[in-house]
């Protein structure tokens, strides 16, 4: 007899097969989906009040990769880790990449961290001071080195750049002082390897940010180049924002270039991607789905969260989960039919097409896509049946779990 597994799939693939989708197509696009996760969502984050540390924490980037294996091997979607350095700094990379090949995985993005040392509370590339601007240049091209010997070819850059204070320093000069430094880099970049700029209205710095938007990014990346492109956090944007609508605008400029998924309520809170507004993020892969169907750019799509009172790789587990459902219903999306409602003028139809993608429930089909990739219909169960946390957690008792300072 069939799985109550097996019975929900064969109820769900029927009906879209009656709706007329193409359910092998769909499928084949989901086995392709890839989701990057971050080396510092398995280590201890917190807020600026408390860090609550963990047992059985990564003590350093070899560990990092270990947990990061857990979550390719029980979703069959994660087979790149992105790395923060100062963060993730090792003596040898070869090694880093040796490793987390050796567990099936490979590094992603390099992700240069110049914000937290106490040259830096004027800002990194934007600082009134030469030298300054100097070592964090210099920072940068250590981690466009740490790219090209872990065979990376993404430089994601975000920068804490700011002032607190009308009148501290000036916006113009500010903008041209990155522009100096990220030339440099952009130079420097090998054939082939590509530099994401990042935004964010605020925090760490609260009157301007130097790179505080789409806009302000984007013509950043125009006047660098080609190979420079724009990144969306989603924890990023003021309340109102339309995101979907920011999306669909860089895709059409072909500037997209990286994603940070994530979840807010406020500020950029980063939890679980999909726990807090998942219609959003369903929108936001409408977007990506009717880009991917007009031309075939690539998007590095990352998490980018912190975990700071869950289990990380349940965490972890979960979000591509919800990443997974949310692209399995863009794709169910009757775009034919959306067209003519849109020519037609037919607000209501346009509206409810969207409404009843997002109101079937994919999960038999997300399910079957995971076993498909050797991963599991249950990832967190099934971590949580593997006694994996309790095995590191023996394993792992001497010294401090990895943090983020
Ligand atoms: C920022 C931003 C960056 C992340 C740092 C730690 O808010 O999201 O991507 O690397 O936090
Ligand atoms: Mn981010
Ligand atoms: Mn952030």
């Amino acid at each position: 007899m069939k799985s109550t597994d097996e019975r929900s799939y064969d109820v769900l693939t029927e009906s879209l097969a009656d709706n007329g989708i193409d359910v092998t197509g769909v499928e084949e696009r989901l086995r392709a989906q890839r989701i990057e996760t971050p080396s510092w969502g398995y280590g201890d984050t917190g807020t600026r009040f408390a860090v609550f540390p963990q047992e059985g924490v990564p003590r350093d980037p070899f560990e990092k990769m270990a947990d990061a294996a857990q979550v390719h091997a029980l979703t069959g979607v994660c087979p790149s880790v992105a790395i923060h350095i100062p963060w993730d700094r090792v003596e040898d990379y070869g090694e880093l990449k040796g490793h987390a090949e050796s567990l099936g995985l490979r590094i992603g993005a390099v992700n240069p961290n110049v914000f937290q040392e106490p040259e830096y509370r004027l800002g990194s590339v934007c600082h009134p001071d030469e030298t300054v601007r100097r070592k964090a240049t210099d920072q940068l091209l250590e981690c466009i080195e740490a790219a090209r010997v872990t065979d990376s070819d993404v430089l994601s850059l975000w920068f804490a750049d700011g002032t607190n204070y009308a009148g501290q320093d000036s916006f113009t000069e500010r903008r041209h002082r990155m522009m100096e430094s990220l030339g440099e880099v952009y130079a420097a970049m090998p054939n082939g390897m590509r530099m994401l700029l990042e935004y964010k209205p605020y925090e760490p710095a609260f009157y301007h940010t130097d790179l505080a938007d789409w806009g302000a990014a984007l013509t950043m990346s125009q006047r660098l180049g080609e190979r420079a492109q724009v990144l969306v956090d989603l924890g990023h944007h003021a309340k109102e924002v339309n995101i979907e609508y920011v999306v669909a605008l860089l895709l059409d400029e072909g500037r997209l270039g990286g994603f940070h998924f994530n979840n807010r309520k406020y500020g950029d809170d980063d939890l679980i991607v999909g726990s807090v507004n998942p219609f959003e993020l369903f929108l936001i892969y409408v977007e990506l789905v009717d880009a991917e169907e007009r031309s075939a750019t690539r998007i590095d799509y990352m998490i980018d969260q912190t975990h700071n009172i869950e289990p990380k790789i349940e965490a972890m587990l979960l979000s591509v989960m919800n990443l997974q459902q949310a692209y399995a219903k863009a794709l169910l999306v009757d775009r034919t039919a959306l067209r003519e409602a849109q020519r037609g003028g037919d607000v209501l139809t346009a509206h409810r097409i969207l409404l009843d993608a997002y109101a079937t429930d994919v999960r038999p089909l997300c399910a079957r896509i995971r076993e498909s990739l050797g991963g599991a219909s249950d990832p967190v169960a099934a971590f949580e049946e593997s006694n994996y946390a309790e095995k590191v957690a023996g394993e792992r008792k001497e010294g401090a779990g990895a943090g983020w300072s």
